[in-house]
C-alpha cells in the first residue's frame, strides 16, 4: 500500500510521517524543490517539536520518499494551503491544482481524501472536477474529506490521540478513509457527509474564536471598570457551567483568525456573531498598541524624558516560537514603527530575528520604564512583579 501526501506543509509533514513511522509507504509531495530536498535529507522546513526525529528515522527506514511529481498510490491526501483571495473570500485554487495534478495517477479501488481546510461543499466541486476528467471512474474511486484539528507544538500527539470527523461521498467512501485513519490514529473516527465535516472544522475554530472575543471583550470592559480582568474570568469559572477562555493581545496563527471568515464569506447574513466576534480579536490588537502609545506618552509627560519600553513576547501563543499571523508582532511592530522612543524586543523562544534585535528577558525586565507583556510564555511567570515599573500586561502573566 502506497500513501500519497500532497503538500508538505505544517499538517502535510508530519502527518505523512507518523503514517511512514507505522511502517507504511508514503510519498509526499510539494511543489517546492527545496523542501522536498530538505525532508530527503531526513530534516524538516517547519518548527514542530519532536517532528525531525520522526522525519529523520522514516527517511532512513526508506518509508518516506518526497518529490516534487506524484505517483501512482492507494491513497491521496490533498493537504495544501486555503488562504483568502480579496476580501476574505476563501481560495481553493490549491486544492484545485493538487487535484488537477493526481488526477491522471486515480485507478480504480483508490481513495482520495480532502484534509485541507475548505469551504461547505468543496469535496463535492472536486468530486464533480474528477469524474468530468475521468468519468470511467464514477462509483470506482472513495472520496471523503477529514479535517485535521491538531494544535501547532503539540501535533505529533494529538496526530494520534485525536478523535476524528470523516465525511465521506457517500457511506462506502466514508468507511474507507475510515480504515485509512485507522492505521494511525489511537481517537475514534467519526462518520458523517463531506458537507458535515467540512463544516465541522470551521465551526471548531469559529467556536473558538468566538469564545475568545466574549474573553477580549470583557477586558475591555474591564479595563473601562478598573476590573481585574483575570481575577474576574477566574472567579465567573467557579460556576459549574460557565467556561470562560482568556483574553489576550488578540487571536494569531494560521487557523482561528482564518477560518471563520469561511463561513462569513459564504453565510454572510447568517453570520453575524462570527462576524463580530472577528472584528472584537483584530480590535483588541489594535487596542493594545493604541494603550502602549498613551502609557508611553503618560510616562515622558511625567518623567519628562522618553521611557525605555520592553516588549515582552513576539509568538503568536504562549510557549512556541511560531511567529506566523501574530498579534504580539503585530503590536510591538506598529508601536515601533510610529514612535521614535527606545525599545527593548523579547522573544526568549527563539535565538535571533531578521527584524528585531532580540533582548534577554529578565535583562529587559530589570532596565525598561515599561514593560508590555504581549505573551504569556512560562518564562514570564518567573519574573517577581516590582511596583517601580510600569507594566501592561495584556496577557495575564501576573494575574493577581
Ligand atoms: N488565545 C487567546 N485566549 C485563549 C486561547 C487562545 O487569546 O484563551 C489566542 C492564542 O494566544 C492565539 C490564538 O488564540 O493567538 C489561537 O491559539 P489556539 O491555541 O486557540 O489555537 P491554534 O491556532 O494554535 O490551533 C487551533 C486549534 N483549534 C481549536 O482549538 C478549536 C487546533 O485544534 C486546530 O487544529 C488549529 O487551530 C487548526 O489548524 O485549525
Amino acid at each position: 500500500m502506497l500513501i500519497q501526501f500532497i503538500g508538505l506543509g505544517y499538517i502535510g509533514l508530519p502527518t505523512a510521517a507518523v503514517v511512514a513511522q507505522k511502517g507504511i509507504s508514503v510519498h509526499g509531495v510539494d511543489i517546492n524543490p527545496h523542501v522536498v530536498e530538505t525532508i530527503n535529507q531526513g530534516k524538516i522546513h517547519i518548527i514542530e517539536p519532536g517532528l525531525e526525529a520522526v522525519v529523520k528515522e522514516s527517511v532512513a527506514n526508506g518509508f518516506f520518499t518526497a518529490s516534487t511529481i506524484p505517483e501512482l498510490a492507494d491513497v491521496h491526501l490533498i493537504v495544501v494551503p486555503t488562504p483568502f483571495k480579496g476580501v476574505y473570500e476563501p481560495d481553493i485554487s490549491f486544492v484545485e491544482a493538487a487535484t488537477r495534478n493526481v488526477l491522471p495517477l486515480l485507478k480504480e479501488g483508490d481513495t482520495y481524501i480532502i484534509e485541507s481546510t475548505s469551504p461547505v461543499g468543496t469535496t463535492e466541486k472536486m468530486a464533480a472536477l474528477i469524474f468530468r476528467e475521468r468519468p470511467e471512474l464514477e462509483n470506482k474511486i472513495f472520496i471523503a474529506y477529514c479535517p485535521e484539528r491538531v494544535l501547532p507544538g503539540n501535533v505529533l500527539h494529538e496526530l494520534i490521540q485525536n478523535d476524528r470527523v470523516i465525511g465521506g461521498l457517500n457511506e462506502a467512501s466514508t468507511e474507507k478513509a475510515k480504515e485509512f485513519y485507522s492505521t494511525f490514529v489511537e481517537g475514534k473516527l467519526y462518520g458523517t457527509n463531506s458537507r458535515t465535516a467540512e463544516m465541522c472544522k470551521l465551526t471548531e475554530n469559529s467556536s473558538r474564536d468566538v469564545q475568545i472575543a466574549f474573553a477580549n471583550e470583557l477586558s475591555l470592559i474591564c479595563d473601562k471598570a478598573g476590573i481585574n480582568v483575570w481575577e474576574l474570568v477566574a472567579l465567573a469559572n467557579k460556576h459549574p457551567r460557565v467556561n470562560i477562555l482568556q483574553p489576550g493581545a488578540g487571536v494569531g496563527g494560521h487557523c482561528i483568525a482564518v477560518d471563520p471568515w469561511f463561513l462569513v464569506s459564504d453565510y454572510p447574513r447568517e453570520s453575524k456573531l462570527i462576524t463580530t466576534a472577528r472584528e472584537v480579536n483584530n480590535y483588541k490588537s489594535f487596542w493594545c498598541a493604541e494603550k502602549i502609545r498613551n502609557v508611553m506618552l503618560e510616562f515622558e509627560l511625567k518623567h519628562g524624558r522618553k521611557p525605555l519600553t520592553a516588549f515582552m513576547g513576539l509568538a503568536f501563543k504562549p510557549n512556541i516560537d511560531d511567529l506566523r499571523e501574530s498579534p504580539a508582532k503585530y503590536i510591538a511592530q506598529k508601536v515601533m514603527q510610529s514612535e521614535q522612543n527606545n525599545f527593548l524586543v523579547v522573544e526568549p523562544n527563539i535565538k535571533e530575528h531578521s527584524v528585531f534585535k532580540l533582548s534577554d528577558y529578565q535583562d529587559a525586565y530589570n532596565r525598561a520604564d515599561i514593560i508590555v507583556f504581549l505573551v504569556s510564555h512560562d518564562e514570564f511567570k518567573t519574573l517577581q512583579y516590582r511596583d517601580d515599573k510600569v507594566i501592561l500586561d495584556f496577557a495575564g502573566v501576573f494575574k493577581k
